[in-house]
């Protein structure tokens, strides 16, 4: 009797202690299923599960369907989901240090954006810790090039087009290019060349193939102007509170992804460039008179994005270089 009354208690404790440190996640990321990021995602959260046995349980919901893209930091921060996947251009109006994700012509090989990111990594960190999150790993995007109606010879063949932006740091370039920044999601990339909101992009030949760009451009110039990259963030409390050893699960699973996403990468970037050319897309090199003009542009942005936080930025910098 004594004995099978200590049996239940234990078993009771032991139920106990597992529905404590049990817990149901939930991950928004911004985009949809076909997308490396979000395939990453996935098997982040099955490693994760395997390696808590079940304990931790991330529900992933792509392609922004539980929470805008814009809206995910402010999630993950006030705790509304423990982890999200971002964009780090988008956070560029929080703090400038966000903004080396996507400054033209600064790391356009993936070994030198592998390199700006260990040099920006820590001052990352630093902000998204004040704003109550932890890093756990990124994702690069293939280079980021020019989409197109038209052939582009010269910056001026753009002049007073409606270019898509998605970042501060974009919306500003297309100022400099003497276009018109507009701001348009990927999901709504479609629907906004075809109403006229949009008439050219700059983006990954990724996202490009993803949306089917044969059906409303007909040049890319592959300006390789930037290489940016997604980060996956875990609200800091919602980590604290687990064990060492679910921690450890989450850290080991998040480095398991950073390899993957710097790996796969350069294999999407290819078969996607193919893709975009196997379906009448007039793929070129971009001319050099083009690239000059880019790269002014760059330049300026480089000194212009140094004064907004010269000491972070100059960190940044220096790192880098
Ligand atoms: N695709 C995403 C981010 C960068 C990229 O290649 C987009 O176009 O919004």
């Amino acid at each position: 009797m004594f004995k099978q009354l200590a049996t239940a208690t234990l078993m009771a404790g032991a139920f106990l202690t597992t529905a404590v440190n049990a817990a149901q996640w939930h991950m928004p990321t911004p985009y949809g299923d076909a997308n490396l990021p979000t395939k990453i995602a996935y098997e982040f959260a099955e490693d994760i599960k395997a390696g808590t046995n079940g304990d931790i349980n991330i529900t992933v919901h792509s392609g922004a369907s539980l929470v805008k893209h814009p809206e995910i930091p402010r999630a993950v921060r006030t705790g509304q989901v423990q982890l999200g996947e971002i964009f780090i251009g988008i956070m560029g109006n929080t703090h400038p240090v966000f903004k080396h994700d996507n400054i033209p012509f600064l790391a356009t090989s993936f070994d030198d954006a592998k390199r700006l990111w260990e040099a920006a990594k820590p001052e990352v960190e630093k902000q998204l810790d004040k704003e109550g999150m932890k890093l756990l790993y990124s994702v690069p995007w293939p280079a980021q090039s020019l989409y197109t109606k038209a052939p582009v010879d010269r910056m001026s063949d753009l002049e007073g087009l409606k270019m898509r932006a998605y970042s501060p740091s974009t919306s500003r370039l297309a100022d400099l290019m003497n276009t018109t920044p507009t701001t348009v999601q990927v999901p709504e990339i479609p629907q906004a060349f075809s109403t006229g909101i949009i008439d050219a992009m700059i983006t990954s030949p990724s996202t490009g193939a993803n949306g089917q760009a044969w059906d409303y451009v007909s040049h890319y110039t592959d300006i390789k102007a930037w290489i940016p990259k997604n980060v996956v963030v875990v609200n800091k409390r919602a980590f604290r509170r687990l064990s060492d050893e679910q921690q450890q699960v989450i850290l080991d699973a998040a480095a398991a992804a950073e390899m993957k996403g710097w790996d796969g990468v350069r294999v999407t970037a290819a078969e996607d460039t193919a893709t975009l050319a196997e379906n009448g897309i007039e793929v070129s090199e971009p001319s050099e008179q083009l690239m000059q003009e880019f790269q002014k542009i760059g330049d300026i942005m480089i000194q212009e994005w140094e004064e907004e936080a010269p000491k972070e930025v100059g960190t940044i910098l220096q790192n880098y270089r």
